[in-house]
């Protein structure tokens, strides 16, 4: 397919990106000016390559016509938590609103993936306005902690450099990561509520100080 064709179908995945990724931040923002605690930390967000959504399409078989039905991950949100129980809040958020449709949960945090992997992945539809008036897409919404992303974001790049084929005694050191990773946020849970007090305090007194 050409590169303006690719471009085309990209179009309105980059919309949907911009505009998501807006109210994500949004939200946070809103939580903050509110002086309330904010279960959003940080927002990410990217279209999906077109080499990226190639390899998919092969390792799944898809053909190019049913992509934008069965790779529900060409629009793709990250939204990172301090906590994990801020993870159901952000799900809890999203349930609410008017302007995205849950088509699928995947909680990859009570049972981990194979690799170790935790994340809760929630597949929404979501209406943007084109030139050729309103269509319908999907996007992945990845919800996990800053440790969470820590482990993947490595683990991501040591798949990338090694194809997939990462050295046993590297996913022996990850694995045990992954483990870490699970008693490092059940160690902050216990101390959450300390720290969103100390951090509401500290933002407050960072916003007197601005303002003077
Ligand atoms: P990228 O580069 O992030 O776009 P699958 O068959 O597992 O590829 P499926 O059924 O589409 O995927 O959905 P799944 O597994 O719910 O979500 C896939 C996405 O989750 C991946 O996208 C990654 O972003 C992330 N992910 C899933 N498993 C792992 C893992 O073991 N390690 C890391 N680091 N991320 C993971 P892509 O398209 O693979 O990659």
């Amino acid at each position: 397919m050409e590169l303006q064709m690719w471009r085309e179908i990209l179009c309105p995945y980059d919309l949907a990106v911009e505009e998501l990724k807006l109210k994500f931040v949004h939200i946070m923002n809103e939580y903050r000016t509110a002086g309330r605690y904010s279960p959003i930390e940080q927002v990410d967000g990217r279209v999906k390559s077109i080499s990226s959504i190639l390899d998919k399409m092969q390792r799944k078989k898809i053909n190019i016509n049913e992509i934008e039905t069965d790779l529900e991950d060409i629009a793709g949100i990250r939204v990172i938590c301090q906590f994990v129980e801020d993870i159901d809040r952000v799900v809890e958020i999203i349930e609410q609103r008017s302007d995205m449709e849950i088509k699928t949960k995947k909680d990859y945090i009570t049972k981990a993936k194979d690799s170790g992997y935790r994340s809760f992945h929630v597949i929404i539809y979501y209406d943007v306005d084109t030139i050729y008036g309103k269509k319908r897409i999907q996007a992945e919404i990845q919800i996990r902690t800053l440790a969470m992303n820590f482990w993947a974001t490595v683990e991501h790049s040591l798949q990338y450099k090694y194809k997939e084929n990462i050295p046993e005694h590297i996913t022996e050191k990850l694995m045990n990561a992954a483990d870490a990773i699970v008693v490092l946020d059940k160690e902050m849970s216990i101390v959450r509520d300390e720290i969103m007090d100390a951090q509401n305090s500290f933002r407050k007194k960072a916003n007197i100080v601005s303002e003077i």
